[in-house]
């Protein structure tokens, strides 16, 4: 009887402790696997986070600086993405990490119109006027095209 209840409370013990785990969220490797199906699909989600799309941005540079110097200069530039030179802020004509995410985050904000750290489908199509905001935002998806 002791026994029994002994391995009852260890049973639920290891619950306990795996919701604990599972109450943490996704883990590195679920969120990249997560992001390579998301990159594999190119369908936009009708609601980015903010989170997402920060991870999605560093992605981004990793695979647009790929001589790996922590620096998009004008050799790497997307051809037809010359809007990302925008984000050269102290015009050294190199974009670095971040001047990089910096630049791509606030550009997120500026279509987070309610600032609640996602943007749905509603604030992204509000922002087709605000070509910058629009295009970083389009590229959260599809920036495995132009490696
Ligand atoms: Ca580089
Ligand atoms: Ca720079």
């Amino acid at each position: 009887m002791m026994r029994l209840t002994g391995a009852g409370l260890m049973v639920a013990g290891v619950v306990a402790v795996g919701l604990a785990v599972a109450g943490c969220g996704p883990s590195d490797d679920e969120k990249r696997a997560a992001a390579d199906a998301k990159a594999a699909s190119f369908t936009p989600p009708s609601v980015t986070s903010r989170l997402d799309f920060g991870s999605a941005m560093t992605r981004r540079f990793r695979a647009l600086d790929r001589n790996a110097d922590e620096f998009i200069d004008k050799t790497e530039l997307p051809s037809r993405n010359s809007r990302l030179s925008r984000l050269d802020r102290d015009k050294d004509d190199r974009i670095s990490a971040i001047e990089f995410s910096e630049g791509m985050l606030g550009w997120f904000d500026r279509v987070d119109a309610n600032h609640d750290g996602t943007i749905t489908s509603d604030e992204r199509e509000a922002a087709r006027n605000d070509p910058d905001a629009s295009a970083a935002i389009d590229k959260t998806e599809p920036y495995k095209r132009e490696r």
